[in-house]
């Protein structure tokens, strides 16, 4: 499709009709819904408040959307972007005011760091209430915006429908964006309102051709090149076309630290991430002479410290950009690999180590192969390990075929809401929640859902009862550890009981303190339906 086209996404409209005549007086709440419902969006993960309970009623009302209690809003919108990832379209989110949505923020800068599309209905008081400053006023818009690419308040109960219509085609906008759209009271329970038709979604932008040509010809030279590959890059046709430009041309290929999605395992091109720790990311990309950043930004490292570069590639290197994040890379690449005369089928290589269960007591490496042996065909690995999952990227190429999503905005507690959200969004899936303690505790509700709802979620919980990523830190940034830092850092006074803090939430669990005895967790955990907890005491 040419650049700047748009595409009309037919697929999300074909049973919802939208005829005014048709349908009896209705308040903007009921518009919302149903325009919501009009534009493929059927699922709304809700901590709702009394500005929102016209929205509520309207829900009881009209059929067709499955909503789902988030008991904070940080659960709310960690489930959205787990569901926006594997279905790769919106959910909605309803948060209450300012505060509450506040409370989801963390969370929609994961997710918009994952470019994942999401609409946020956040409710707010009645107009004129609003003058009088009653408790819960804030700016709302100023707390949206930063973690928004569109915002909108509603001024009127007509608007209301045609403003959710454009927060929906502003989700879907590549690579996917966040919408949030503030109702205020008012404009929900007053009559008038009208459905908003679904609006076009424009479809990704094509790569210039004489961008193409240029990277065609600097592959061809055959000096050390890196393709650095996300979004949809890390897609089967992304990864397969990748696959192919590398083994004609000689170029390496990495993924950032950061993942979205992928697809991965047996039979999926193995492609390693940018390691987390800076010498070990300069060692990576070190003599490479042209950086082709494939849906990535240039690499750079999670954090500046004293003494060290910021961009992990060589000062002498080239940066190329093949493919903005909306752009359609896999196309680019489809291109590319033709050009450079790749065969069709390339072989892919096979992990070079065995998944096998190891035994004795966690290590990661050991953990990585072990949990490579265990995972289930066509499962979804949630992962939010920190140090407990530095290893597990390479290992688990040579694990069943599987989909990874993981935090990509470094706001931990994503794990168990992301897990949840995934599952709701590909039932019949295995989930495999991979969650460090620390970062577990932001977000720990989301067992709850996981157990209201049914879900075949397998929660591992790494259970190292310390905050470890930071001691590292502590000494990567040139200081020394010391009382205060010790105190800040621990988590073992009190211990946490993940056993007893799932079971308060309806989830069953066990504890493991070795990998033979985490194998064998794992094995009855797949083999039973519904959420269980595994506390991995290490
Ligand atoms: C929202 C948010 N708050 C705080 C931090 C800072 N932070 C980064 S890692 C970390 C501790 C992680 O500990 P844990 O989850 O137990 O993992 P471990 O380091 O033990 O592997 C903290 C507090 C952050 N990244 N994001």
């Amino acid at each position: 499709m040419a650049e700047g086209s748009i595409r009309f996404n037919t697929s999300y409209t074909s049973t919802i009709h939208t005829n005014k005549s048709t349908l009896p007086a209705m308040n903007g709440a009921e518009s919302l819904v149903r325009t919501l419902l009009a534009s493929g969006v059927d699922t709304c993960f809700a901590n709702p408040g009394t500005s929102e309970m016209h929205f509520v009623a309207a829900l009881d009302k009209v059929d067709g959307m499955r909503c789902v209690l988030g008991l904070a809003e940080t659960i709310v919108s960690g489930c959205a972007d787990g569901y926006a990832r594997m279905t790769g379209k919106p959910a909605a989110t309803l948060t209450h005011c300012g505060p509450g949505f506040a409370n989801s923020i963390a969370n929609v800068h994961n997710a918009r760091r994952a470019n994942a599309p999401m609409v946020n209905i956040v409710g707010d008081h009645a107009s004129y209430h609003r003058l009088l400053d009653p408790p819960l006023t804030t700016d709302t818009e100023g707390l949206a915006r930063p973690v928004s690419d569109w915002v909108r308040t509603s001024t009127s109960s007509t608007r209301v429908g045609a403003d959710a219509a454009a927060a929906v085609q502003a989700a879907l906008t590549p690579p996917g964006q966040i919408a949030t759209l503030i109702l205020p009271a008012d404009t929900a329970w007053n009559e008038n309102g009208e459905v908003g038709a679904p609006l076009p979604v424009p479809a990704r932008p094509a790569v210039a051709p004489d961008l193409l040509a240029t990277i065609a010809r600097t592959l061809r030279t055959r000096e050390p090149a890196m393709l650095i590959l996300s979004g949809q890059a890390l897609s089967e046709a992304g990864l397969h076309a990748a696959h192919r430009v590398a083994y004609v041309s000689g170029a390496k290929l990495r993924t950032p630290t950061q993942i979205q999605h992928m697809v991965r395992g047996r039979g999926r091109v193995p492609v390693d991430r940018i390691p987390y720790v800076v010498d070990n990311a300069l060692r990576v990309l070190a003599g490479t002479k042209h950086v082709i950043l494939v849906g990535a930004k240039p690499p750079t490292a999670f954090f500046a410290y004293p003494g060290k570069p910021s961009l992990v590639s060589p000062p002498d290197a080239q940066t190329h950009m093949l493919a903005r994040p909306e752009q359609d890379a896999v196309a680019a690449l489809e291109w590319l690999a033709d050009e450079l005369g790749a065969p069709q089928n390339v072989p892919i290589p096979q992990g070079e180590v065995k998944p096998q269960v190891a035994r004795g007591k966690f290590e990661p490496e050991s953990f990585a192969h072990t949990l490579a042996a265990l995972l289930p065909e066509n499962c979804i690995v949630a992962e939010d390990a920190v140090t407990s999952g530095r290893a597990l990227f390479a290992p688990t190429f040579g694990a069943a075929p599987h989909d990874w999503v993981q935090n990509t905005g470094g706001a931990i507690g994503i794990g168990f809401p992301l897990a949840t959200g995934a599952a709701l969004a590909c039932p019949g899936r295995k989930v495999v929640c991979l969650q460090a303690d620390g970062a577990g505790m932001y977000t720990l509700q989301a067992l709850w859902t996981q157990a209201r709802e049914k879900l075949d979620v397998i929660n591992v919980v790494f259970a190292n009862r310390i905050y470890k990523i930071l001691h590292g830190e502590l000494l990567a940034v040139g200081a020394q550890p010391g009382r205060v830092s010790n105190e800040l850092f621990d988590l073992a006074r009190p211990t946490l009981d993940w056993i007893k803090l799932a079971d308060g939430m309806g989830v069953e669990g066990t504890r493991v303190e070795t990998l033979e005895g985490f194998a064998d967790a794992f094995r009855a955990a797949s083999r039973r339906r519904g959420p269980f907890l595994i506390e991995f005491w290490i």
